[in-house]
């Protein structure tokens, strides 16, 4: 399988770009992000793409511009089909440290507070990068020991600014070459093999809660490169380097999944980390015709089962909301049409291809996305004999205003049961935003849940899961009690 390297193209149209997003268009950004707040449902979670995730316990993600976000069509596809967003390019070292010790999170903090507001999870990208890099960074002639505490006091400033707000942060990006050697960047170049285990604590040490990812490309099928990274995760384990992560990147040209995506995934998954698809984009070559775009939704498909078949696959991340804003016509001339959503926003086979693998339906969304009902709950009975069950909460995700959560049902009776009902009381106030698989019914803090037609038959010893996006402030404790009663 060849795939060729990003750099083989010149990348100096989308700098150009990235450099008008973070200085002329700072100023109509913030005002952009205050419009767009102002005409959408605060704290509303993602339905389409990032409901069908979190109903299989994962995220659906994209990569989000600031500067796009003022288009309404963007920021309605970005709100109502994700729920997880990447800062494209507004937390990288040329927005955050653009000179020596001088802090800027204008862009990154934009992102935060718009995810905040919309029920998305963020995943932090990228404290240490030879790309989008400043030449004061690069060029600056620094020996090991300043450039260590150059780059330890960008990771403290820029992970302590976004301390607890993060899901997730790609600690170091692309450090190795195809062939499985280290990439001669600036960092290992003068500091050596050390400043990845180095970046990593010193992100630890600035954020405890974000997981720590290691991010490449390439790396997706089991191959020299994948094998560096994987050798680097286990030494990185066996030495106590805090890693929670590996994200694949998952560029691709079409016709191109790697066969052994899933192995691939797993064997890293068994070192115990987590991993994730985290820029996932499909390119061909243009136009566009019926039968690429239907190669495209068979390969989105594809690692999308790849990622829900390893239990440690997380989510997964698109590179861009829309084909029109995508990063690869500029860098590989003659190739595009690499996401979900067309240059109109219209909804193309590969977004079908990827709900059908996350268990949705293959049509395309509707432009009003329904919430969950609520009905209300009928009176329980005692259960028939033999019929029981217990539920156990799980917290998946957190962010300033929000979370989700899950429940898995046990049958812990003799017989199979024909419905289930789930009760608990939130200690903190919070409050069910959006509910999967399953009918809610909340009352101040008494939330019950009961079995939808498709998950009430649970044979012995089997289980379902329910999910949920909720809303705290001050305290988002576990509940001490969740109770299940069988019928
Ligand atoms: O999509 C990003 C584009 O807007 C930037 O101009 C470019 C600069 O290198 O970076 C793009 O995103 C990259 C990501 O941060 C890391 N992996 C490769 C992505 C595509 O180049």
């Amino acid at each position: 399988m060849t795939h060729p390297m990003l750099e083989s193209a010149s990348r100096a149209p989308a700098r150009t770009r990235a450099r008008l997003a973070a200085t002329a268009l700072a100023a109509t950004t913030l005002a952009a992000a205050a419009v767009v707040a102002a005409v959408t449902t605060p704290a509303s979670a993602a339905s389409g793409l990032g409901q069908l995730a979190a109903a299989q316990g994962r995220y659906f993600g994209t990569a989000l511009a600031n500067n796009h976000l003022g288009e309404s069509a963007y920021a309605t596809v970005a709100d109502r089909e994700f729920n997880s967003v990447t800062p494209e390019n507004e937390m990288k070292w040329d927005a955050t440290e653009p000179s020596r010790g001088s802090f800027n999170y204008t862009g990154g903090d934009a992102i935060v507070s718009h995810a905040q507001g919309h029920g998305q999870s963020v995943r932090g990208h990228t404290l240490v990068w030879h790309s989008q890099l400043p030449s004061w960074v690069s060029n600056g002639g620094f020996n090991a020991a300043t450039l260590t505490s150059v780059m330890q006091n960008h990771i403290s400033n820029v992970a302590g600014h976004y301390k607890g707000k993060l899901y997730a942060w790609d600690v170091v990006n692309e450090a190795f070459n195809d062939d499985g050697t280290r990439r001669q960047s600036v960092f290992q170049t003068t500091i050596g093999d050390s400043y990845i285990a180095t970046a990593f604590q010193a992100a630890r040490a600035a954020d405890p809660t974000a997981k720590l990812y290691y991010n490449d490309y390439n790396i997706e099928g089991i191959n020299a490169k994948s094998t560096a990274v994987y050798n680097m995760v286990k030494a990185f384990k066996q030495q106590g380097v805090p890693i929670d992560g590996v994200g694949l990147q998952t560029h691709l040209i079409l016709g191109q999944v790697p066969s052994d995506l899933q192995a691939n995934l797993q064997r890293f998954a068994d070192l115990g980390v987590d991993v994730a698809l985290t820029e996932v984009d499909v390119r061909m070559q243009t136009p566009a015709d019926s039968s690429k775009l239907a190669t495209q939704s068979a390969n989105y498909a594809a690692l999308t089962k790849a990622c829900l078949n390893v239990a440690r696959c997380v989510g997964i991340t698109v590179w861009g909301v829309t084909d029109k804003y995508s990063w690869v016509p500029d860098v590989f001339p003659g190739y595009g049409a690499p996401l979900l959503f067309d240059d109109s926003y219209n909804a193309k086979p590969a977004y079908t291809g990827v709900s059908g693998a996350l268990g949705g339906g293959t049509s395309s969304p509707s432009p009003s996305a329904s919430p969950s009902s609520s009905p209300s709950s009928s009176p329980t009975s005692s259960p028939p004999p033999g019929r029981s069950c217990s539920a156990t909460y799980r917290k998946v995700n957190e962010w300033n205003t929000g979370f989700q959560a899950e429940v898995t049902v046990t049958n812990t009776g003799s017989s199979s049961m024909g419905g289930w009902t789930v009760s608990w009381a939130f200690p903190n106030g919070q409050k069910i935003t959006q509910l999967w698989n399953g009918t809610l019914s909340q009352s101040g803090a008494n939330v019950t849940v009961k079995n939808v037609s498709y998950n009430g038959t649970v044979t012995p010893n089997g289980s379902t899961t329910f999910g949920f996006t909720g809303d705290w402030s001050g305290a988002n404790g576990t509940p001490s009690s969740v109770t299940c009663a069988a019928s």
